[in-house]
């Protein structure tokens, strides 16, 4: 079919409406959250998709334009992951074809594994808001997570003095990675704030041993301050705890006991 401009009916302030229009609609529902995930990882995309898939208002915000976190790069480039036969049906639920391997692990497409998670968490009824990152966190009247403040990554990159917008979530997910930015923030902002461990920072992970990170990383997911779960590598990056490499079953695993417990 080809198109014929003299019987196109639009020009381009319908495109500009179409996008300012539907996005400030998108954006304004998304002000007042249950729960606000930063950071698109592994971890954050599954517990968003599994918290939505509840019928909670779920919003995921994103520094970067793109989704998945460090699933893309694989294993030192190498765009196959690795996860453990327990996590197996957090990517096959996803519609993740998986190939058996060794040692109770299975194999699985680093592309597939990242579009699919985000597309149903997209179908749940999540929202992924690219292009935004977390730099802050609104607290309440008794120092309790109540919201996260937002950017755009662009303004951050750019290095410009533009001021954030607040957005309410009745509860905050930190999936933001290895530099655990939410939780540091917390710990260095929030008056009081502690984790009750022995760090009065953010250690960030300890050095590679696959089976005791992956251990590890599920059991530090939860809510580590009133109103903060923390999910993925941030988990094992507040409580210095091994790095794992490029299996990724933990991370799903995380994100699911992340959305539990919020439940
Ligand atoms: C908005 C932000 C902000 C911010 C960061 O790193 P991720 O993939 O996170 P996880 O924890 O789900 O998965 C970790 C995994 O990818 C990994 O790194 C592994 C397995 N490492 C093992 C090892 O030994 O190294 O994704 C975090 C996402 C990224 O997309 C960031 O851009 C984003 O969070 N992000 N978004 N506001 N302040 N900070």
């Amino acid at each position: 079919m080809s198109l014929d401009a003299k019987s196109l009916r639009f020009d381009e302030l319908t495109v500009t409406r179409g996008i300012v229009e539907s996005f400030m609609h998108d954006f304004l529902d998304a002000i007042d959250l249950d729960v606000a995930v930063a950071g698109a990882g592994p971890s954050g995309l599954t517990a968003a998709r599994l918290l939505a898939d509840e019928g909670l208002k779920v919003a995921v915000f994103e520094r970067n334009l793109h989704i998945g976190g460090g699933i893309w790069g694989g294993g030192m480039l190498f765009p196959r992951i690795v996860i453990e036969e327990e996590a197996a049906d957090l990517l096959t639920d996803v519609g993740v074809r998986l190939r058996p391997w060794q040692d109770g692990t299975l194999i699985a497409d680093a592309v597939e594994s990242a579009t699919k998670m985000t597309a149903t968490a997209i179908d749940a009824g999540a929202r992924i808001f690219v292009g935004i990152e977390v730099e802050d966190v609104v607290v309440d009247d008794d120092d309790r997570i109540s919201g996260v403040v937002i950017n755009w990554g662009a303004v951050e990159a750019a290095g410009l003095h533009v001021d954030p917008l607040g957005v309410h979530a009745q509860v905050v997910i930190d999936g933001t990675g290895h530099p655990s930015e939410v939780s540091r923030t917390v710990l260095r902002k929030v008056p009081g704030a502690s984790f009750g461990s022995d760090f009065d920072c953010v250690p960030g992970e300890a050095s590679m041993h696959a089976p005791r990170g992956e251990a590890a990383l599920v059991v530090n997911t939860k809510e580590i301050y009133p109103g903060l779960i923390v999910t993925g590598m941030a988990a094992n990056a507040v409580t210095k705890s091994y790095r794992m490499g490029a299996i990724f079953g933990g991370m799903l695993l995380s994100g699911r006991r992340a959305a539990d417990e919020r439940s």
